[in-house]
């Protein structure tokens, strides 16, 4: 017996220096001092000793398991100092690294010149209207007095859904619906995406940026519409800038005009920008037709108003000196980090 309970100190020492992890540990507790155990099962056979030898293996065999647990704990101890290091190795941060960059997005360049448009709008009284996108050919064109086969239609060809639901052609549509449901003093602009079935290249898109204006009110005049935009324009160019309006045709205007503004290039001078022209055309405008304010249900007797539309594409690529069109749409950030 002696020999056997030397055994197993021998054979748990062994094992405990081959140990890795505290769960097999806890198996070689079971397997060596457990009650089921190697030294238990040792231990049994005591009865079968003398009375001399009794005392000595008894002895023997506390030995041997305060060994064995002295041996645990000190192996235990061990594993989880190795486990803490291991875990402190892994969680730490080197703090003389280099940073990783954090990369600050930014607004596109349609998006910061239509802020800064509806900012001075704002500044001036107006609110801002927003409307569908995919609309009836009805408010599209029919309340604007583009009744079915007139002739303009065919300049803004656009996306039809149906024979009446269309991709819009322009943002007057939200204005049509503006006027048919609030009463004037009117004072809008509605910004947004419009549509037209135009083949890519370097100035035209499928899908551009409009921001259509409209005020109607008793006693409105062209007086008011020049004040009004040459109040946007000395905001958007500067205080010395100059408009110019030529007259010109819209449907849904009566007298129409086109504007220009003066070449803030050359300042009228004429020059390469300009086309030699001094001036430079930057928008549609005109009193709103008689006929439009009848459709939206308002008495052209009492009321009278003045409309606009704007192209925001042409306004930022002037601004920045963007030769292509496309370059807005590609999300390119080698291009849009330039801005
Ligand atoms: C333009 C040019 C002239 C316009 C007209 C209207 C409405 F709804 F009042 F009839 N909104 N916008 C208008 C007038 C648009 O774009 C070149």
């Amino acid at each position: 017996m002696k020999q056997q309970l030397e055994q197993i100190e021998k054979s748990a020492k062994e094992a405990l220096c081959g140990c890795a992890s505290l769960a097999e540990l806890e198996e070689l507790r079971i397997r060596f001092l457990g009650k089921k155990g190697e030294l238990t099962a040792v231990l049994k056979q005591m009865g079968k000793l003398s009375a001399e030898e009794r005392p000595v293996i008894g002895q023997l065999a506390n030995q041997v398991r305060s060994d064995i647990e002295t041996a645990l704990s000190e192996r235990t101890a061990q594993l989880k100092s190795a486990a803490q290091a291991e875990k402190i190795k892994a969680e730490s941060i080197d703090v003389t690294l280099p940073g990783k960059e954090q990369s600050v997005g930014r607004l596109h360049p349609l998006t910061t010149v239509m802020r800064e448009i509806e900012e001075i709008f704002i500044g001036m009284g107006f609110s801002i209207a927003d409307g569908p996108e995919v609309e009836y050919d009805y408010y599209n064109f029919e309340a604007l007095n583009l009744p079915q086969g007139h002739p303009a239609r065919d300049t803004q060809d656009t996306f039809y859904i149906t024979e009446n639901i269309l991709l819009r052609t322009q943002t007057s549509s939200v204005q049509a619906h503006v006027m048919e449901q609030q009463k004037p003093p009117i004072r809008v602009i509605s910004p947004g995406r419009v549509y037209r079935s135009d083949a890519v290249d370097a100035t035209h898109s499928p899908l551009f940026h409009q921001i259509e204006g409209l005020v109607i009110d008793k006693g409105i005049t062209m007086a008011d519409l020049k004040g009004t935009l040459e109040m946007l324009m000395k905001r958007l160019y500067g205080e010395d800038c100059k408009i110019r309006l030529r007259p010109h045709h819209f449907p849904f205007t009566e007298p129409s005009a086109e504007v220009d503004v003066m070449c803030f290039h050359c300042h009228g001078e004429g020059c390469r920008l300009c086309k030699n022209e001094g001036y430079i055309e930057l928008l549609g405008a005109g009193m709103v037709h008689p006929k439009v304010l009848v459709n939206c249900g308002i008495d052209p007797e009492v009321y009278s108003g003045f409309a606009f539309g704007l192209g925001l594409e042409r306004i930022v690529m002037r601004r920045y000196s963007i030769q292509d069109m496309r370059l807005l749409y590609e999300n390119d950030l080698r291009f849009l980090s330039q801005f």
